[in-house]
């Protein structure tokens, strides 16, 4: 990508982008935050971060140090510290009375539900500490979890964080092989999994995956632990498979969580890079747990006395890690979980969920945005989500339409939106809007948090002016900074590290408007050449989506012997959407692209399509969609939420 890259024509559009939304008077007077908060992070970066670990986290050895970057890039934060990530998110709030303050509301997909207090949680955690020891799991040890959004997943994750072992928490979505792959990498000792689950009303197992995965000799997984969740019948291997149940019950209920060491490994999260194997990115204590819990509170403004707090993330990604396992609990919130999809039994199920709980502040992907759009707003209007104070978007651009709709039809108009943009390497938001103080702009996440050095610069590495685009950079450490990739710290300097010169370049484009806010572009891998002309996957599905007709598009640059890529789209119409006889979407959707950006950006072909290819964290699979738009098999799309996706668009192209 080159400078003119993010320079071109494609860009002003989303320049043209100018309303603006303060925060009411009254959200700013009572926000968590106030605009000082920057200057003083400004002021001394790592004392703003040894305060807030201080001011968050309960450490059981106060640390001597807040950054050791003597060996660039392996950070160390908060150096000589020692803390318990389950004794934070756990006793200590016990011990501070709130004990019957619920933890979670668990809503199944079936209808079933569960009130989880602290101290309950408090004494499940302590208990499967006590069950996972006694399986022979100690300090430093890898367990893989492969369980879906049930309390028994949060459980394992802060059972692993109480007595240091390490957890791999592998999606519920990936095939067998994906997940002997993840075992054998980390060498997990101990696999946590459920018989299965529910999507969409009917059962779906994990159980015969990890049976499948574990069927060839030559991996270092001791027992596997089986929740009973949907009843299924599964085999069963004596002596190396153990009922949760039964495992529980035998253990005893008390137990005392030491400190560990400040950078002592909390996580493994393994995340796809464009080429070869998945990385295994590794996350530490002090620091991680210190930044997610901080941009918890001050970016969701969360009360946790009065807020209903709903992140609607998988724990198999690292949204579900950061804001529903770790962030929501250090501090003391109450949330919402839910196992299932959000049209099961009806498309209504989120909002009747909002209104159920009176949930306050909600986070969730534009995908899903998009998905509701879709479905008309007729559907969220039928529910009382007077309750919404704060929205969140994460995952992707959200493209400005989705942005006002989620606004107008989700926040009645009123209720912030913070669009924060991370990474699973990143740990924690890192950019984002804070609701009491940031006049916040339809499709950017606008401005790097306190004591967060994130800038935009150009090939060569330096800083662009406002108005330009270039690369999305980290010029400092953080506190929740990957620590490395698993077992290969050469492959982290190389990914991250040697593209510019001592900063870290996150794979990002992105721009600075005439105000310094910025806006993301996309991966620099979807960036499109179509004739020397570069073009952003984003820009031109941000253009579709502004179109009436279209609920969510995906564009791809496939190959074209004329100009080296053209553009091809990927759309699915709004059911409502109204089309006069002898109308072809393709060619209006077309013209509508050309006169939204420019001629050059019109795509080659708009293809109608029933659903798009996505990840289960809901991240559009371009790769696959690109195999179809340059006439290959699309091969392996075993990771897909929907592995069918792909059979349904080949058959509806070959109508
Ligand atoms: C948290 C998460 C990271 C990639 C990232 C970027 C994209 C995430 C975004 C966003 C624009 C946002 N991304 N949030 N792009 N605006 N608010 O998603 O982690 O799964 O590792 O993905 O997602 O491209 O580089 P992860």
């Amino acid at each position: 990508m080159s400078q003119e890259t993010v320079k071109g024509d494609a860009f002003e559009n989303l320049l043209r982008e100018e309303r603006q939304f303060p925060p009411s008077k009254e959200f700013a007077a009572s926000a968590n935050v106030q605009e000082g908060i920057y200057a003083e992070a400004n002021a001394d970066r790592t004392a703003f971060w040894a305060d807030q670990a201080r001011a968050l986290l309960t450490w059981s050895k106060d640390f001597e140090t807040a950054l050791d970057w003597s060996n660039p890039p392996f950070a160390k934060w908060f150096v000589g510290g020692e803390v318990n990530a389950a004794y934070n998110a756990l006793d200590r709030h016990v011990e501070n009375g709130l004990g019957d303050r619920v933890a979670i509301y668990f809503e199944g997909e079936p209808g079933d539900t569960e009130t989880i207090t602290y101290a309950d949680l408090t004494e499940r955690v302590k208990r499967a500490a006590n069950a996972f020891e006694s399986l022979g799991v100690t300090k430093g040890d890898r367990v893989a979890v492969y369980l879906p959004m049930i309390p028994e997943a949060v459980v394992t994750m802060l059972a692993c964080a109480r007595i240091g072992a390490v957890h791999s928490v592998v999606f519920g979505g990936f095939s067998s092989e994906a997940l002997r792959s993840r075992i054998d990498d980390a060498e997990a000792k101990l696999v946590v999994t459920a018989d299965g689950t529910y999507r969409r009303g009917k059962p779906s197992s994990l159980k015969p995956a990890v049976d499948e995965a574990l069927a060839e000799d030559g991996h270092t997984v001791q027992h596997v632990v089986v929740v009973k969740r949907n009843g299924q019948d599964v085999e069963w291997t004596e002596g190396r498979d153990l009922h949760w149940s039964e495992v529980m019950a035998a253990a005893s209920p008390e137990h005392t969580a030491v400190g560990h060491d400040s950078e002592h490994p909390l996580f493994i999260l393994y995340t796809s890079g464009t080429t070869g194997k998945p990385k295994g990115i590794l996350h530490t204590t002090g620091g991680y747990l210190t930044q997610t819990a901080f941009t918890h509170s001050a970016v969701f403004d969360l009360k946790p006395d009065t807020d209903v707090y709903w992140c609607t993330a998988d724990i198999g990604w690292v949204t579900g890690h950061s804001y529903v396992a770790y962030a929501p609990l250090i501090n003391g919130a109450t949330q919402v979980m839910y196992e299932g999809t959000p049209d099961s039994p009806h498309q209504g199920r989120w909002w009747e969920i909002v209104e159920k709980y009176k949930v306050s502040i909600l986070y969730t992907a534009p995908t899903a945005i998009r998905t509701m759009m879709k479905w008309g707003q007729d559907i969220p209007a039928k529910y009382d989500l007077s309750s919404i104070r704060v929205l969140g978007s994460v995952g992707e651009p959200i493209n400005p339409e989705a942005w006002m709709w989620y606004r107008e039809v989700i926040g009645h108009g009123k209720a912030p939106i913070v669009d924060t943009w991370w990474q699973t390497e990143t740990g924690a938001i890192m950019v984002a809007p804070l609701p009491g103080v940031t006049a916040t702009k339809p499709g950017s996440a606008q401005v790097p948090l306190p004591g967060i050095a994130v800038d935009v610069v150009d090939e060569a590495g330096h800083a662009v002016p406002n108005g330009h685009g270039g690369f999305l950079v980290i010029r400092e450490p953080w506190p929740a900074m990957l620590r490395s990739i698993w077992g290969d710290p050469e492959r982290f300097k190389d990914t991250y590290w040697s593209r510019f010169e001592g900063m870290y370049f996150a794979g990002d484009g992105a721009k600075k408007d005439d105000d310094g806010d910025i806006w993301l572009l996309g991966r620099v891998d979807d960036v499109m050449n179509v004739s020397g002309h570069r073009l952003s996957t984003t820009e031109i599905e941000s253009a579709l989506v502004s179109h009436p007709w279209v609920a969510e598009a995906a564009v791809v640059g496939a190959a074209d012997e004329t100009t080296g890529q053209a553009v091809v789209a990927f759309v699915i119409l709004r059911g409502e959407a109204q089309i006069a006889e002898g109308e072809d979407p393709s060619a209006v959707l077309r013209a509508h692209v050309g006169h939204e950006i420019g001629p050059i950006a019109k795509p080659r072909h708009v293809l109608v399509v029933p659903e798009l290819p996505k990840t289960r964290s809901g991240k559009i699979m371009r790769r696959l969609l690109k195999d179809v738009a340059e006439g290959r098999d699309p091969g392996d799309a075993t990771t897909l939420a929907d592995p069918t996706v792909m059979q349904k668009i080949a058959a509806d192209l070959r109508k």
